[in-house]
């Protein structure tokens, strides 16, 4: 029998691109038809068939209260009887924006954008504005949203389609764009000691999660933040998708480092269009209207957005939610773990706070290389096996997973007990 996520797939394909508004919603690298969500709530999903998910994708991260989250939603039904969008600064950004700069020591000014590709894009100007310099170096499989000169040898939808770098990026954009490998010191080094007083930005994931999740050595954070201060570039910490999810402090404040500037996304709106950038206040002051940096959108800032982005903020920093949270997160990795052991499959696994990296390989990768190594076909037939038990993991093995904190105890036990079903059939 044709399932309804079928119907809706084949319907889709005739007025949008791939049937998706974003190609890694596409089940392009894993196969099959993508599965059409009519509703969320707490860890669950169900799809236009009513079949009920546990969901580790998370809005590719937003939802780490899990969906529909009764305080989330009443903010937002609060805000929206006020009026959507004025165009004009309300009280509540003003409330965000202080929040933001007390939650993270090293932002001391913040500008609220829409997305994160609209809060790297501009960190980038800015950086170069600020430095007055051209050229910033990026990493190898991280991706900064879709911006011109950030799809160079990116990760996420461009590495799970096999085609890192976009096509309709003049030659002339990405010429500037200088791509190094994660986690590799010497490079870095090599790079400053020959150009360093050109480079204006280096914009890095401090842990890397659009090409599967990769942890960033102590080395190399400490390098550049080092470099980057001898040199004058600006650290950018590209935090949209760690921000608020690997801890109170996001990434900067689990490792100790403090960047120049941050760019945050996904938890930081709660599930609506909010992202932000900020920084020191001698390169913040240097944005229109204060500065000659052009930045501005319609919808910045948006009241409904902040709404929902406050309340989620003041749920995630309350004391004890990353407690709980990396716990959950942890007993999943062990499970997952265990059971591909006493199967015999070759698995692994690691987490930082809510976000997770499965990989099939003898361990876990910490370079763009050891991952382009983990057997790919391993993680599709996985995938799948996991769906059809009502497990829902990002489709692409270049993706990080998210738990929330409304997955309980038993979800993730009925995941590792369908992990221990699939693995036994393998
Ligand atoms: N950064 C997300 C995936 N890694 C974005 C989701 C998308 O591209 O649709």
């Amino acid at each position: 029998m044709t399932s309804n996520n079928e119907v809706l797939f084949q319907r889709a394909q005739a007025h949008i691109p791939g049937g998706v508004n974003s190609p890694v919603r596409a089940f392009g690298s894993v196969g099959g038809t993508p599965r059409f969500f009519r509703e969320g709530k707490g860890a669950y999903l169900w799809d236009a068939d009513g079949k009920r998910y546990i969901d580790y994708v998370g809005s590719w991260g937003p939802a780490i209260l899990g969906h529909a989250d009764s305080d989330v939603i009443a903010a937002v039904k609060q805000a929206a009887d006020h009026g959507l969008s004025f165009g004009a600064p309300t009280e509540a950004e003003v409330e965000m924006a202080d929040l933001l700069c007390k939650l993270l020591p090293s932002m001391e000014q913040v500008r609220l954008v829409s997305s994160g590709t609209e809060a790297t894009m501009s960190a980038i100007r800015l950086a170069r504005g600020f430095t007055g310099r051209d050229k910033f170096i990026k990493f190898e499989g991280c991706y900064h949203g879709h911006a011109d000169s950030l799809l160079v040898k990116a990760g996420s939808g461009l590495l799970t389609f096999g085609n890192p770098s976009s096509a309709g990026v003049p030659a002339a954009v990405a010429a500037d764009t200088l791509v190094l490998g994660y986690n590799d010191v010497e490079q870095l080094e090599c790079m400053f000691a020959e150009i360093g007083s050109e480079i204006a930005a280096v914009i890095l994931e401090p842990v890397a999660g659009n090409m599967n999740l990769i942890k960033p050595s102590e080395a190399f954070l400490s390098t550049l933040r080092r470099l980057c201060s001898d040199y004058g570039s600006v650290l950018i910490f590209d935090e949209v998708m760690t921000g608020f999810r690997v801890g109170p402090q996001c990434a900067q404040g689990l490792f100790g480092i403090q960047p120049d500037l941050t760019t945050l996304g996904k938890v930081v709106g709660g599930g609506m269009p909010l992202a932000a950038f900020g920084g020191r206040a001698d390169i913040m002051s240097k944005i229109a209207p204060l500065g000659p940096v052009y930045q501005a959108g319609t919808l910045s800032g948006n009241p409904i957005a902040v709404a929902a982005g406050l309340t989620t903020l003041k749920k995630v920093t309350a004391p004890g939610f990353f407690e709980q949270l990396n716990k959950s997160t942890q007993i999943l990795v062990n499970g997952l773990l265990a059971e591909a052991n006493t199967a015999g499959i070759t698995l692994s696994a690691q987490a930082v706070g809510g976000m997770f990296g499965v990989y099939f390989s003898t361990r876990c990768p910490s370079s763009y290389a050891e991952i382009m190594q983990c057997d790919k076909s391993a993680f599709n037939r996985f995938f799948h096996a996991m769906l059809d038990q009502g497990i829902y993991f990002a489709p692409s093995a270049f993706e990080a997973g998210f738990v929330s904190a409304a997955h309980t105890e038993q979800d993730i036990k009925q995941t590792i007990l369908a992990a221990k079903t699939v693995f036994s059939k393998w």
